[in-house]
């Protein structure tokens, strides 16, 4: 693996490593043409954000967290760019929510959803976790969907009821929503169709969504999730804090 060229003293040090994170995913096949496209859309967004995690977000985490914790069936979706990102992170957070993880990809080719299910295994082996890697065997279509990107496994997205999915595509998270499915997203971008359509939309960035997630569950109590979230309060409390930056 080459290594990352600046040491972590430099000031834009975390984001060049998730940079390196991504070319090294690519190298093995892992990501789809338009990822980095994608992560660059985000990097924009996290600017206007401050880089950091702002307190709406915080409280969509929570919520998301409370409700992941008491679901009867949840499950974690994950795409070429999740990952690359965080790949030993989110296993590590499955593997804490007792629950399996799904690779779903929105380009979906055998030779990627190959790398990414290897790479996925790799970290089991390596971290000493045994969580559930779904995705190789699809056997149901999620609804009102065209094409490869319908394919998930009936025991992992189909029969969910609570789904994180980070980096969702619009039309996916409508469809999932269209299910009764209770939907978490982690977007960057508060505007887009996902951030708009989702249960709860947590606008921040997917390393340190999956950093607090952790955090969270290790040093407080399991949580209830409470009636009084609303999540088209919290999009626009993001919106807000992105205009203070404008002055
Ligand atoms: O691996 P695949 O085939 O499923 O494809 C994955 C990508 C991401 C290429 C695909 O889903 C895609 O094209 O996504 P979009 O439509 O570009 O949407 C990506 C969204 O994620 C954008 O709104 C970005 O702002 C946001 N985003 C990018 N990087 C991050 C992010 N949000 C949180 N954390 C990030 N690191």
């Amino acid at each position: 693996m080459t290594k990352i060229a600046a040491d972590p003293s430099h000031p834009r040090y975390q984001s060049l490593l998730l940079r390196h994170r991504l070319e090294e995913a690519e190298k093995k096949g892992m990501l789809a043409g338009s990822a980095l496209i994608a992560h660059g859309r985000g990097e924009a967004f996290d600017y206007l954000l401050g880089e950091q995690t702002i307190p709406s977000a915080m409280n969509a985490t929570q919520h998301a967290l409370s409700l992941l914790q008491s679901a009867r069936r949840p499950v974690i979706s994950l795409n070429g760019n999740a990952v690359a990102l965080a790949g030993k992170e989110l296993l590590q957070l499955a593997h804490k929510l007792n629950c399996a993880v799904e690779v779903n990809i929105f380009y979906r080719t055998p030779e990627r959803m190959e790398s990414l299910l290897n790479h996925l295994t790799e970290i089991n082996q390596q971290e000493s976790l045994a969580v559930e890697v779904l995705g190789a065997n699809p056997d149901a279509r999620i609804p009102g969907l065209e094409g490869p990107r319908a394919s998930c496994t009936r025991s992992g997205i189909y029969d969910a009821d609570v789904i994180l999915v980070p980096l969702e595509d619009g039309d996916r998270c409508e469809a999932l929503v269209a299910m009764g499915k209770t939907v978490v997203v982690i977007d960057l971008n508060p505007l887009s169709r996902t951030a708009q359509t989702a249960s709860v939309t947590i606008v921040d960035e997917l390393t340190r969504v999956v950093t607090n997630m952790i955090f969270l569950l290790e040093s407080s109590e399991k949580t209830t999730p409470t009636d009084s979230y609303d999540n088209q309060e919290i999009v626009r409390q993001s919106l807000d804090h992105i205009l203070t930056f404008f002055g």
